[in-house]
């Protein structure tokens, strides 16, 4: 099985020239190369030094004496003031917008570790560089949602690197407004809902084992959702509309060949197909509170962060969209957030000690304080999320 060396490696090592044993780590990131078994040796070594490293970085955060990765909370002499390890927090898309930000901002308060979960290991690299982030804050590990078998070698990798979960964000997406005909994930399912629901789907039901073993005091899983999936709203009526009907297309594998693409069982839309997405992320953070806030204390959040009308997600769409659409939102619809502040707010649901409530979907006013929102019916319809769910465990393996 291909290991990406690059992807256990503690951004001490970031952009390094040379592997350990002479391989390079850019190439085998880059070219996905397999690694052959004495490096693979190295390479779980790697894995402790990672954990070791990672015991330095996490040290108690107001503790003169060193720590270690657990418990969270630890006495630290002469004062025997209690203190709390470093949180251990796990960002998927975290190479650029909202991620990145998130990262950021959770790393200048030197109380967090960031596992940045990224498809593009050199991107996350010089991301996380030219965003000033000391390197002591943060480990880059490589994760394509897009293919299940790298979200399954993620969770290896991570569980190998033996730093505690403390909070995991599903953050990453794409969106595909312009798309004509869809593209398709390496299991086969349409890529917007493919990606950004079922790569998270199977990611954040495996993590789940690593949540509940984490000692933190507040444990935290956050499913990144959306205005425009919420028909409740004037932005959720801008066509086209998000609507997962009878979910006959996602039943069906969502593959375009004896199913249809899209969830509803409809014709191919780009834009849709993130919307559905973005109702599949909220109400499967619904589904993950009802089944298990209680049993295992973690918070479940979801959350709209402003429209930040600058980042990489409106890549693929026409110049003049990518033109127009940030003095829109910024004069017109005064929804315009910029990045900086959409990621306070979401380092806010990750650590903000006034946000633990499970269940809810975070929004911000004009001012920016936070506040409790009410998704659309469909968004919050508790028989819908079920068979979302159930339907999401068979696409993804886990039934
Ligand atoms: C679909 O179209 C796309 O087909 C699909 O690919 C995907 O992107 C999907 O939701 C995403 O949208 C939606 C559709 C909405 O189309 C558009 O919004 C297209 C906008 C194209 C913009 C070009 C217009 C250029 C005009 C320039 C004007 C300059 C503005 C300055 C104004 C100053 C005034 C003081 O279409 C609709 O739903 C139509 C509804 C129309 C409602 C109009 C509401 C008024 C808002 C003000 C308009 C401002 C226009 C700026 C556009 C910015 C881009 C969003
Ligand atoms: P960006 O495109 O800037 O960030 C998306 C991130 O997802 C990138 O890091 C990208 O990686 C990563 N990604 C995409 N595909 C994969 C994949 N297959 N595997 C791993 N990572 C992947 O967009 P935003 O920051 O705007 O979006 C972040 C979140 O915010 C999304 O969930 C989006 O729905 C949500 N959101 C955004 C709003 C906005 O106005 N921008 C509004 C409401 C919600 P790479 O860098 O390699 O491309
Ligand atoms: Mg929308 C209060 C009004 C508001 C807000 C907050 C958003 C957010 N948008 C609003 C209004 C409008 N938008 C109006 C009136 C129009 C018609 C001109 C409009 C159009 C529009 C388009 C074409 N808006 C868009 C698009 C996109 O392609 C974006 C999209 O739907 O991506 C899926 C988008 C967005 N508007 C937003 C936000 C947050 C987006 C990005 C969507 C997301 O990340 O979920």
């Amino acid at each position: 099985m291909a290991l990406q060396a690059a992807s256990l490696v503690p951004a001490s090592f970031s952009v390094p020239k040379e592997g350990k044993n002479g391989v390079s780590l850019k190439d085998s990131t880059l070219f996905g190369l397999s690694l052959s078994e004495p490096i693979k040796a190295d390479f779980s070594s790697s894995a402790l030094r990672c954990k070791r490293e990672f015991q330095q970085k996490i040290g108690a955060v107001r503790a003169e004496t060193v720590a270690t990765a657990s418990p969270a909370v630890t006495k630290s002499a002469p004062e025997g003031k209690k203190t709390l390890r470093k949180g251990s927090v796990v960002i998927t898309g975290a190479s650029s917008g909202l991620g990145l930000a998130t990262a950021k901002a959770l790393a200048e308060t030197g109380k967090w570790h960031i596992i940045m979960a990224c498809r593009d290991y050199l991107k996350a690299a010089r991301a996380a560089k030219s965003a000033g982030m000391a390197k002591e804050n943060y480990t880059i590990m490589h994760l394509d949602l897009a293919s299940l078998d790298s979200v399954r070698q993620f969770v290896d990798n991570f569980r190998r690197s033996q730093m505690p979960l403390d909070v995991l964000v599903c953050n990453a997406a794409v969106y595909l407004p312009t798309a004509k005909e869809p593209t398709f994930t390496a299991e086969g399912f349409e890529l917007s809902v493919g990606t950004n629901h079922l790569g998270h789907f199977l990611l954040a039901r495996l993590l789940l084992e690593d949540l509940k073993n984490s000692d933190y005091p507040s444990k935290r899983l956050i499913i990144v959702g959306s205005i425009t999936g919420n028909t409740n709203t004037l932005a959720g009526n801008v066509p086209p509309k998000a609507n997962l009907g009878d979910l006959r297309g996602l039943q069906g594998g969502l593959n375009g060949l004896n199913s249809s693409a899209m969830i509803d069982g409809g014709d191919f839309d780009g834009a849709k197909a993130y919307k559905d997405s973005k109702v599949c992320n909220m109400l499967t953070m619904q589904e993950f509170h009802r089944r298990y806030h209680e049993e295992t204390g973690i918070t479940f959040s979801s959350l709209y962060p402003g429209c930040i009308a600058t980042t990489g997600l409106f890549r693929e769409h026409i110049p003049l969209f990518r033109t127009l659409f940030p003095p829109f939102q910024k004069y017109i619809t005064k929804g315009f957030v910029s990045e900086d502040e959409a990621g306070k707010r979401l380092a806010q649901v990750v650590s903000d000690p006034s946000l633990t409530k499970s269940g809810v979907y975070w929004s911000w006013n004009k001012t920016s304080a936070s506040f409790e929102n009410q998704l659309s019916q469909e968004a919050s319809d508790a028989e819908k999320a079920r068979k979302v769910w159930d339907i999401s465990e068979k696409l993804v393996g886990l039934a």
